[in-house]
């Protein structure tokens, strides 16, 4: 139904020209206080924060609400070509500060809330995390939508409202115990529900060939099971530019006839359960930052979330456009972050030809002109797979696209290569076995225009290994696209005091163009500069004590040791590992008495491992016992010092990051795709210590060898040590290690738990161990002894710091979005009416 009453008013005065809520401490004030007692209905003797915190954030809201209004309007009005992020995570974390910031409301409303007795830290601080994402990809996300904003680019974020986030994490004896976070228990006041918007999503079923008038056959998807998929909006504000873009997420809910069938055929429960299986689609977010194969539900969330989206674009395509399409690929594109959401290629089919009678040629024409795929990984056992068997059970309709797509692709390949049936067995969109499975990533790749990686090695190993036989074919669709992070949340916001010292040296404009920080290069040299860039350093540290206290308790750590941080999901590739065994080096050096010249340290671990990952939770475990061990030892004391921070999340980042000193990034070459934790360290003057894995290699190229601590095997020689391995041998002829492992053996760290570290000792002794501990383990410890030598120098490392944060400036996601606008999107930028 379209609403006749808002295209009629679309931009009239009457609701563009409303005079726009004021912005000064009086005016907020005065909403803060209205919200609280009218819209929430409380009064004085309510003491709970959260309402104070929801009155704060409707009042901020309100004035995100008139923006948002003016960029659709701004939008509908200039027919602009559009773009789609589908995501299966968004990791947006808190959202107050965050708009404060972008609507420039943080000084009024200071002073706004002083006037009403409240403090703004606590307010800010009760606000729970949106933690609907694993890691990496999903905050990818987050940082994306924000530049989007801040660019004035008409994208809109399409992704699914888990009621249930990521896992909080407690740890209990040394070990992850996982509970459930239900995030929206309190309420969620940034999102709007659009109920009007409502989109129906169809599974199971079979499908027919009926006659149909226009054409000989027509294929139909029958006997459906449908369940409905509600929208949820949440306001994304650019920087202080009037612009505010639509994250729109979807929940499911049990359609009202599919109810009433099932009551009239008497099954009362049945209808029930049914309604159930509706409503768990969006029920909780995988936890998993690895595939987790073969999963109906997973399958599930996947198509609901194409589904809906396509289905809603269309929409808004249809009610401009009719049902001509000729158009459609010049102003649409979905971008796919990972394969998570592929399945929308053959869903866009099924949309084109099915519901919209397209002939064959004319909707895969449409669909590889709109459609374009990320890569998030290299580790081939990551590469999503779906049993045709599943398929064929939810997804019939889509099953037959996918055959079609598959007989065509084969088609051209073998005109390509007449004869190389290899070739056609290894690229076949179906993968043949006991048990045929979909491979998504082929998927992907065939129905897309753009296929990129995240960082330029993992995009080079992507065209020689993973994708070879696809970048013979198509070299033209393969790119580059280096990740970074949004500036306003990784310094502006996290790092206030950095952040005025930088603005106050340079001026404002590094925050929408963060390339403007390496005006900062110079004050390196700048005594007085340098004093007040360890004092801020400092103060964070300090906060960053505050915040572990107040997390798990007190403990007393010296703020002037070297807080050396690696937080990040546990995987065995990011080798967590690596770094205790570090420690437990350092730990040695110290009860020998090796401690001449020592730089204390403070060791800060944090991290999730997915719940049913043993490795990873026994990592855990071990960090946690080695971290116990270390702390009772009094030896140690005013040395060494080892802290897990339970329950690690973009909030806890935003205190971490800018209380750090050394960053480690230390997986094996050629695993991790990029990172984006190296990048928010770096921006905020820590040094990193890393192999040259990922974007790390981008990282030292911009700051130079002298300020970044490298190690390790590059991504070359660790693929070329396969099937010569022998960390045996490795560990008999280096003293450290050996005494290292003689603590493992021995039972240093487990004197009360018999063997439980046995499954790590042999995966480091293993001759087939994929991540080569052993193998880097004698130039880490060197990378590390270089470190605590410089840090030492506090003058010298200050130096590095501050021409740590002037190299990073590449690092913005305002950088990768304009590359990825440039190249792949083609998105004109629009100025809303209300700009500002
Ligand atoms: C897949 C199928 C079923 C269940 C879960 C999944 C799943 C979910 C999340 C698979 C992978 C992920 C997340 C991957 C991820 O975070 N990758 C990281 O992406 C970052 C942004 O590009 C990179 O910086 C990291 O290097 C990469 O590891």
């Amino acid at each position: 139904m379209i609403n006749k009453l808002l295209i009629k008013s679309t931009p009239t005065p009457a609701l563009t020209d409303k005079p726009p809520l004021g912005m000064e401490p009086v005016s907020l004030a005065e909403d803060i206080s209205r919200h609280f007692n009218y819209t929430l209905g409380r009064d004085k003797n309510c003491k709970s924060a959260h309402y104070s915190y929801s009155a704060l954030a409707l009042a901020v809201r309100d004035r995100l609400m008139e923006r948002w209004k003016s960029t659709a309007y701004a939008y509908e009005e200039g027919d602009s070509k559009r773009a789609y992020y589908l995501s299966l995570e968004f990791l947006m974390g808190r959202t107050l500060g965050n708009a404060m910031l972008n609507l420039g409301l943080e000084d009024p409303l200071h002073k706004a809330l002083h006037e009403l007795g409240l403090d703004m830290e606590e307010l800010v601080d009760s606000e729970p995390d949106a933690g609907l994402g694993n890691g990496g990809l999903g905050r990818l996300a987050a940082c994306f939508v924000d530049s989007c904003a801040t660019l004035q680019l008409p994208v809109m974020g399409y992704g699914l409202r888990y009621e249930y986030g990521m896992f909080r994490q407690n740890v209990e004896g040394g070990q992850q115990v996982e509970e459930p976070d239900h995030w929206l228990r309190n309420g969620h006041v940034w999102e709007i529900e659009r109920p009007e918007l409502a989109q129906r999503i169809r599974f199971g079923g079979r499908t027919e060939i009926q006659e149909g008038p226009s054409r000989v056959k027509r294929v139909v998807w029958v006997d459906t099971h449908d369940v409905l998929a509600l929208p949820y909006d949440i306001p994304v504000p650019g920087y202080q530019n009037g612009t505010v873009n639509t994250l729109r997420l979807w929940k499911s809910s049990a359609t009202d006839e599919f109810d009433l069938g099932e009551f009239n055929a008497g099954s009362y429960s049945e209808s029930v359960a049914a309604k159930n299986t509706a409503e768990h689609i969006t029920m909780v977010l995988y936890p998993n930052d690895a595939s987790e194969n073969g999963k109906e539900l997973r399958l599930r969330q996947q198509y609901f979330l194409a589904s809906a989206s396509l289905q809603d674009a269309i929409r808004q395509w249809v009610r401009k456009h009719g049902k001509d399409f000729s158009q459609f690929a010049e102003k649409n594109c979905f971008q796919l972050n990972d394969t998570h959401p592929s399945i929308a290629v053959a869903e866009l089919m099924r949309l084109l030809l099915d519901e919209y009678d397209m002939e064959w040629g004319e909707a895969w024409a449409i669909t590889t002109r709109t459609m374009a795929y990320t890569n998030h990984t290299l580790l081939p056992e990551a590469l999503e797979r779906w049993p045709v068997r599943l398929f064929r059970q939810l997804l019939p309709r889509l099953l037959e696209i996918i055959f079609d797509i598959n007989a065509r692709f084969m088609g051209e390949v073998s005109n390509r290569w007449p004869g190389d049936f290899d070739r056609m067995r290894r690229m076949s969109l179906i993968e043949e076995g006991w048990e045929q499975q979909v491979r998504m990533a082929y998927l992907a790749i065939v129905g897309s225009y753009s296929v990129n990686g995240v960082a330029e090695l993992h995009s080079n190993l992507l065209k020689q290994g993973l994708f070879h036989d696809f970048y013979e074919l198509w070299p033209q669709k393969f790119n580059n696209k280096t990740n970074g992070v949004t500036p306003r949340r990784w310094l502006a916001w996290c790092n206030p005091k950095l952040s005025a010292l930088i603005s106050e040296t340079i001026g404002e404009g590094w925050v929408t163009d963060l390339a403007q920080l390496s005006k900062l290069a110079p004050y390196a040299e700048d005594a007085k500069f340098r004093a007040r860039w360890r004092e801020i350093k400092h103060g964070n540290k300090v906060r960053l004590l505050e915040f572990k206290k107040k997390e798990m308790g007190v403990e007393a750590i010296d703020p002037n040791m070297m807080f050396d941080v690696q937080v990040k999901r546990i995987h065995e590739y990011k080798r967590q590992l690596l770094n205790v065994l570090h420690v437990i080096h350092l730990y040695d050096r110290i009860k020998r008495g090796d401690t001449a010249n020592w730089t204390p340290r403070c060791v800060l671990f944090g991290g999730k491992a997915a719940p049913g990952y043993f490795m990873a939770k026994l990592i855990i475990k071990l960090i946690n016992n080695v971290a116990n061990v270390i702390d009772k030892d009094p030896a140690a004391e005013g040395l060494l010092s080892v802290v897990f921070v339970p329950n690690y999340r973009v909030s806890a980042m935003e205190v971490i990051c800018a209380g750090t000193d050394l960053s480690e990034q230390i997986s094996t070459a050629g695993k991790e795709a990029s990172g984006t934790g190296n990048m928010k360290f770096m921006i905020n003057g820590a040094l990193t210590i890393g192999t040259l894995d990922g974007a790390n290699i981008e990282i030292r190229e911009e700051v130079g060898d002298e300020n970044f601590f490298l190690f390790g095997l590059t991504a070359e020689e660790v693929e070329n040590t396969r099937g010569n391995y022998d960390p045996n041998a490795i560990i008999a002829a280096n003293d450290e290690l050996h005494r290292v492992m003689h603590y493992l053996e021995i039972s240093h760290f487990n004197k009360f738990e018999p063997n439980i570290f046995d499954p790590i000792i042999m995966s480091i002794r293993n001759p087939h161990d994929p991540w080569l501990t052993a193998a880097d383990f004698g130039s880490y410890v060197q990378a590390q002894q270089k470190a605590a030598a410089a840090y030492s120098d506090q003058d010298a490392w200050t130096k590095m710091s501050i021409l740590n944060t002037a190299a990073s400036g590449k690092f913005s996601s305002d950088r990768t979005i304009s590359e990825y606008n440039r190249d792949i999107w083609k998105l004109q930028p629009v100025t809303p009416l209300l700009a500002r």
